[in-house]
C-alpha cells in the first residue's frame, strides 16, 4: 500500500488550477478521492486566487460524483478550507487526514500510513529536495496539544515563543452602538475556531526585528532595535517568512486568519479592548498615539491579554492571511472563517504606535496592498499542531 501511495501527490492544495482533474471525476476509492495519481501533481499552495478556483473545481468534481457519501463531501469541503487558509504548503493535508482517520476509525491504518506519505512530501517541498528525503519518523513530535506555550528555534540564537489559544466561539465584529465603530465591522456574527480540535498557538509578540533578522538575513525596519516589531515588511514578505520558519521547523506556521486574530486579541473579552471598555487603562496594555512618541516600542513591555499576547493593541499593525473585503461579515462562514477568495488588499489588524485608541480596538479593521510596505505594519505568526 505504501508503494500505491509514493505514486500519489496531493494535489488539493496546489495552484494548479489549469491542471486537469480526471483523477476526480473517475475517481474510484477514497485515495482517489484525496489524491491525485499524476506524478507532478505535488503541493504548492499560493495564497491567490488561483487557489479559490483549484479548490472549487475539486468541490465541484467531487459533488457530481452522486455515489458519494455525504462524509466524503463533508470532507473535501474540510480540504477546501484548510487548502484557503495556508499559505505555507502542504502541512494542512495532515489535518485532513486526521479527520478522515476519525470519521474512518477502522481504516485508521490506511491514512496513517497516507499520513507518513504526506509528511516525507512536505519535506521534500520544504527542501526542494528530488530523492532520499530524511525519514518522517525523523520529523520532531507535535507538542503536546495541551501545552500552555510552544517555543520555536529560528536559528542564529533566535527563539520564539507562543502562547496555546484554546478552541472555541466567540462573537466576531463590534455591536453598533460600539464608539469609533465602522459599519464594515458588521454585523456582529458568531464564529467558532477550530471545533473539535485542541485549538492553535499564537506568537506571544509581534516578530521582533532579532527574529526576522535570523530567518530572512536583513532588517528593513525604520525604527532599528532588536527587540522592535520588525516593520516596513509587507504580506508577501511575512508570508515568506512563515514558509522558511514552517521549512525549518516542519511546523505549520503561517499568518493567522482574520478571525483568528481577533479571537485570539478578545481572549474571551465581549468589550472594545481586551481588558475592557475603560480608556484610561488602554496606555497600560498598548503603545498608541498618546504615549508611543510615534514610533514602535520593545515588544512584551505593556500588560498582556488574558491569553498572554502582546501588543495585539498597537505598537505595530499586523498582517492577517485573509483578502480584504468590506461586507465579508454579512456572508462569513461561522466556522473558521478564511475570507473572501480574492480580492486587492490584505487585512490588517490591531493599530499602531500612532493611532488613537479607537482606532486600535479589537474589532478595528484595516487593509494594505500585498506588496505594501509601511513603517507601521509587522506580523505575528500561528502555528497549528498536527
Ligand atoms: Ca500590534
Amino acid at each position: 500500500m505504501l508503494s500505491h501511495l509514493k505514486r500519489l501527490s496531493i494535489v488539493m492544495l496546489a495552484g494548479i488550477c489549469a491542471a486537469p482533474l480526471p483523477v476526480l471525476a473517475d475517481a474510484k476509492s477514497d485515495y482517489e478521492m484525496l489524491f491525485g495519481k499524476e506524478a507532478k501533481q505535488v503541493s504548492a499552495t499560493k495564497s491567490t486566487a488561483d487557489d479559490a478556483v483549484f479548490a472549487k473545481k475539486l468541490l465541484d468534481a467531487a459533488k457530481a460524483r452522486t455515489d458519494a457519501p455525504k462524509t466524503q463531501l463533508f470532507l473535501y469541503e474540510k480540504v477546501v478550507e484548510f487548502g484557503r487558509r495556508d499559505a505555507t504548503g502542504a502541512p494542512h493535508a495532515l489535518e485532513a487526514i486526521e479527520l478522515l482517520i476519525r470519521s474512518q476509525p477502522s481504516q485508521k491504518a490506511k491514512w496513517q500510513e497516507a499520513k507518513l506519505n504526506i509528511a516525507e512530501k512536505q519535506f521534500q517541498n520544504s527542501r526542494g529536495a528530488v530523492s532520499s528525503p530524511k525519514s518522517p519518523s525523523t520529523a520532531p513530535s507535535p507538542k503536546s496539544p495541551t501545552s500552555k506555550f510552544l517555543t520555536l528555534d529560528l536559528g542564529k540564537g533566535a527563539k520564539m515563543k507562543l502562547a496555546r489559544i484554546p478552541a472555541g466561539s466567540f462573537m466576531m465584529g463590534s455591536p453598533k452602538t460600539e464608539k469609533g465603530r465602522k459599519s464594515h465591522e458588521g454585523p456582529q456574527h458568531k464564529v467558532t475556531i477550530s471545533p473539535g480540535a485542541p485549538g492553535f498557538y499564537m506568537g506571544t509578540t509581534e516578530v521582533t526585528q532579532e527574529q526576522y533578522e535570523a530567518v530572512m538575513g536583513k532588517n528593513p525596519s525604520l525604527f532599528k532595535a532588536p527587540k522592535n516589531p520588525v516593520e516596513q515588511v509587507s504580506w508577501n514578505d511575512a508570508v515568506e517568512f512563515c514558509k522558511k520558519v514552517s521549512a525549518s521547523t516542519r511546523r505549520t506556521v503561517r499568518l493567522p486568519t482574520e478571525a483568528e486574530w481577533e479571537y485570539a486579541c478578545r481572549a474571551g473579552s465581549k468589550t472594545q479592548f481586551c481588558f475592557g471598555d475603560d480608556a484610561k487603562q488602554f496606555g497600560d496594555y498598548a503603545w498608541y498615539h498618546a504615549n508611543s512618541r510615534l514610533k514602535t516600542h520593545p515588544v512584551a513591555q505593556k500588560k498582556p491579554n488574558a491569553w498572554g499576547l502582546y501588543d495585539m493593541h498597537g505598537n505595530v499593525r499586523e498582517h492577517c492571511l485573509d483578502w480584504w473585503e468590506k461586507g465579508y461579515y454579512a456572508k462569513a462562514h461561522a466556522t473558521d472563517p478564511q475570507g473572501p477568495a480574492s480580492g486587492r488588499y490584505r487585512v490588517v489588524r490591531g493599530g499602531a504606535y500612532g493611532y488613537p485608541e479607537s482606532g486600535c480596538r479589537s474589532a478595528t479593521r484595516d487593509a494594505d496592498a500585498p506588496d505594501y510596505r509601511i513603517n507601521n505594519v509587522g506580523f505575528r505568526v500561528v502555528v497549528w499542531p498536527h
